[in-house]
This record gives C-alpha cells, structure tokens and sequence, in this order.
C-alpha cells in the first residue's frame, strides 16, 4: 500500500467507526491533530498581480504592500511560476473548481454560465465528510453547489455596502466588501460548521478589482510616496503581432479618470462610466463619503491645477491607479491578518492548508496597460503561496511550473480523496508534503477566447515553458515566439528569425499536443 492509499484507508476506516474527527466541545475541530485530513481555506483575491505582493519582490516590494501575505511566504511556500489556463474570472473560477480546461468545463468567457450539476472538488470534499462553505465573490451566474453554507456577492460586487446573495435572496449590509466578507468568514468557522469534521473555506475578495476602491482606513495611505514605474508603461507595441496595438486597456487612452481614478471634476454626463461612478459613490452612506471626500478632493483640486498631458499625464494617472490598488489590497492584507489571528487563537493553524491565490495576474502599468487577458507574464502569473504548519517547512520557494487546472487534484490528494480520472489537473500535493521532487510541469497550455467584449484583447492560445512562450492569433493567423531567457519583458517576438525556427517546430508540435490531449476542438 502506498502512503497515500494507507492514509486513504487509514482515514476512511476510521470514518466508518465513527471516530474520526470527534473533538466534543473542541472548537478547534480538526486542526491540532497533524494526522487527520486537513483543514483547507482558499483564500482568493480578484485581479491581483503576483507583482503587487511583496514576497514576490519587484519594484512595487519597497512599498511593503502585503506584510500579513508576506508573512505567509516566510512561513510556507511560494511559487514563482503559478499560472493559469485562460487570464479573466469566470473561466478561472470554474477551471478551479472543476479541474479542467475551460472548453470541458464550458464557461470559457465571463458570459458564460456555469454548469453547477457539474463534479467539483468543494462536492467530492463534502462528499468524504468535509464542512465546505464559500463566502465572497463567485461570479459563475448559477448558485453556487456543493457548499454546506454559501454567501456570495451577486455578479462582480460592490465595494461599499455590498449585496449578498443566499440561497434565501439577496440582502443589503453595511460596510467595506473586504472587512463584510472577512467577518462573514470568521463567523462560519467560528460557529457555522461542524467542529468535529475537517472543513474546506472559499474565502473569495472582490479586491483589487476595478474600479479600485479603497477602504475607509486607507483612503490616504501611500499620499506621500511615489511609486516606481515600470520599464515598459510606454511600450509602442513594435515587434509583436499587430493585435497588440489594438487592445483597449492602456492607462493613457482607456483609463477613465473619473470612474478609475475618482476626479470628479472629470464626470461626463453622457458616458456610462460616469453613471457607473455615481452608481458607486451613492451607495456610500454620510459618513463613509465625508471620508472619502475628505481624502479624494484635496488632491483632486491639485491635480486640476496642474493641467497636465501627454506622457505627465499618463505619469500622474499611473500613480493614482497603483496607490488605489494597493490600498484596496491593503485591506485585504489587514483582513488575512485578522483571519491568521483568529486561526492561531482557536489552535487551527497548524493543520490548516491556507492557500493565498488570485483569479488571474493584472498589469500594473507593464506595457502601457491596466486589466489581463493577455498570455504575456504579468496577467498569466498569479500570487500562489501555501502555508501549511504541520507538513510544509518555513520559507521554501519553488519555480516548479503549476497552474490553476492543479488546484483541485491538489485539494483533493490533501484530503485523501480519490481524484476522479478525467480531471485534467495534476496533483501538486507531494511539493507540499516535501515528498522528493516535484518538477511540477514541462508545458501549460492557455487559451483566451473573446474579443468581441470590452478591452478587445485578440482571442489566442499558447503554450509556456521554462524558458519559451508560443502564442497563435488565431482569428488573424499571427504567431509570436518570446525567448524569456533574453527578454523577459515579452518586447520582442522572435518568431520569424532563423536562429529559432528549430524552436518554433519544436514548441509548435508539443501546442498542438497538449491541445490534443486536452481534447481542445477548433
Ligand atoms: C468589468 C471591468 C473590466 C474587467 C471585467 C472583467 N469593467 O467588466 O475592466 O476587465 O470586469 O473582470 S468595469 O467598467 O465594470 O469596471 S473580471 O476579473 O471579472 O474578469
Ligand atoms: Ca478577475
């Protein structure tokens, strides 16, 4: 018997004799014997760039945006090279849940629905006698199966005073989404679940999303820094297919500065962001827009004053748009703290596998831009890092190639349950359990499938490895080949130059067998 089938065996035969997980009267359930299955809390920002945290380090590290995210790298695990299979929300989630690429698990865009008769890992979990809940952003348009307790933000959320819908409707609370989603948490493993079984917590952040609205507490927070630049915010888009320049996502044409960036002395009537905007600040109660006044328009009327343009312009919008993403994270790092808290308090930490994870990566001024979508680096990469006291040794990191289609054989090789055969993930569970090497994989695929929809990203797909990127247009039949080696960037495709034809050939047939493998159809 191997280990994981002993553990299996050891765990389900103690199930039937019913004396697995009885902790009568221990609120900590699970979580001190390092043995038992172990707790699992996916914890899961929307749109946040492995760039923006600082244990990834880069320019963005100095201004220690991330000390509670940070600390969970320094006591776990962090992995340089998580991707995912197709860079934008729903797709990510349902590739999450489902453990396939999105043409099986069908939400391929953010309008599609998905399927929830389908099986998913929180079901298979539940099924082997986890508690499972989701609280938070879910954003697959059908309510959400195989969670003993759901509460979820209808659609993309708000930021203030937020809606959640339940399996009773759709309720009105106060507050800031990621302080009103972290006391929803904390409630459920304090008092909404069983204690005696092993649990599974989606804890899922509408922040940073768009359009980056900070908390009360943080409305003023890096006023006084300036925030580097990246190399590359004024890319001309020269050396890449010609869809790179037909994108609608760079900070200096597409960004709005008064639904992104809060200048209200720059509404337009006629323009439905401006709508949205006033949307936004309308839902504020008295005294949360007498904070956000207080702190928006003094440095509105300075900017007004300037009367900037051209690239001052972009420089300005750049750091308006950076420090109100890093302040909505802010809250979403001061609420991880409170959680980890609360989990050391209640003796859970220990077995608990928590999972930092966003939906995909963001650019944060690369190339000119804001949003994803793209195959290029900064939106394919997402923050993953995993602390797990009881097995994984402090401060490891790995470049081991994983991706978002991993997560579930994952959670379910932790959990000791058996991983369904067509799920098309790979288990990373051995790096955790520091079981030998664990290479991880040799080739992602990726596949990005809407151009018809705001931002007008060129549908495309690919394939990555260690040092290659090949990526196919398909709808205009261009390919790029980056050498991330000798330009990690991604400025220049070398797709056409002799010296690497040998390449192309030979990343070419291994795309087209994993699109094979992947049953992908065209
Ligand atoms: C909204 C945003 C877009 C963003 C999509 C998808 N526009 O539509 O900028 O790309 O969400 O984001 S907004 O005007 O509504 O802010 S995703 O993360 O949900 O896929
Ligand atoms: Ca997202």
């Amino acid at each position: 018997m191997n280990k994981r089938s002993s553990f299996l065996f050891h765990w389900s035969h103690l199930c039937l004799l019913g004396l697995v997980f009885s902790c009568a009267g221990c609120k900590g359930g699970s979580g001190l014997d390092s043995d038992s299955p172990p707790n699992i809390i996916f914890v899961f920002t929307d749109d946040h760039a492995a760039q923006a945290v600082g244990a990834y380090g880069g320019i963005l590290a100095e201004l220690n945006p991330t000390p509670n995210i940070d600390r969970l790298a320094s006591e776990g695990i962090l992995f340089r090279n998580a991707f995912v299979t197709n860079s934008i929300c729903a797709p990510s989630r349902a590739v999450i849940l489902t453990g396939k690429h999105s043409h099986i698990n069908g939400v391929m865009t953010n309008r599609d629905r998905f399927d929830s008769s389908q099986v998913t890992f929180p079901k298979l979990l539940q099924g082997a006698g986890y508690q499972t809940a989701i609280v938070g952003k879910w954003h697959l348009k059908s309510e959400p199966t195989g969670f003993d307790y759901w509460e979820v933000l209808p659609g993309q959320g708000k930021y203030y005073n937020p809606d959640f819908r339940t399996a009773d409707g759709v309720q009105r609370t106060q507050g800031y989404v990621t302080d009103v989603i972290t006391d929803r948490a904390i409630d459920w493993i304090d008092s909404g679940r069983d204690p005696s079984r092993p649990f599974l917590l989606m804890y899922q952040h509408k922040a940073p999303h768009r359009e980056w609205s900070p908390g009360p507490g943080h409305l003023t927070k890096f006023d006084d820094e300036v925030v580097p630049e990246p190399a590359t915010l004024f890319d001309d888009y020269t050396g890449r297919a010609s869809v790179v320049k037909e994108q609608e996502m760079e900070i200096d044409r597409h960004m709005d500065l008064y639904y992104d960036l809060k200048v209200r002395q720059a509404a337009d009537s006629s323009s439905v962001l401006t709508k949205y905007a006033d949307q936004n600040y309308d839902r504020m109660n008295d005294d949360q827009r007498r904070q956000w006044d207080s702190a928006y328009e003094p440095k509105n009327a300075r900017f007004m004053d300037l009367d900037l343009s051209g690239d001052e312009l972009v420089r300005w919008k750049y750091q308006r748009y950076v420090k109100d993403y890093l302040r909505t994270i802010a809250s979403v790092d001061d609420n991880l703290g409170r959680l980890i808290e609360y989990l050391e308090a209640e003796g859970l930490a220990e077995n608990t596998v928590l999972v930092y994870n966003s939906d995909q990566g963001f650019y944060l001024g690369e190339h000119g831009w804001f949003d994803k979508r793209w195959m290029y680096e900064e939106s394919l990469r997402s923050p993953l890092i995993i602390r797990w006291p009881a097995q994984i040794s402090k401060g490891l990191e790995t470049r081991a190639m994983v991706q978002n289609l991993d997560f579930a054989p994952t959670f379910l090789d932790l959990a000791g349950v058996p991983i369904p055969e067509d799920i098309q993930g790979e288990s990373f569970a051995s790096l955790l359990r520091g079981e030998g090497d664990s290479p991880g994989r040799s080739d992602i695929y990726y596949q990005y499938y809407e151009s018809d929809v705001e931002h007008r990203v060129a549908k495309h797909y690919g394939i990555r490895t260690d040092r290659y990127k090949l990526i196919h247009y398909y709808e205009v039949d261009e390919w790029e080949l980056f050498d991330l080696a000798t330009d990690a960037d991604e400025l220049r495709s070398v797709y056409d130059e002799p010296g690497y034809a040998a390449t192309v050939a030979d990343l070419g047939a291994r795309l087209y067998g994993l699109r094979d493998d992947f049953g992908v159809v065209d």
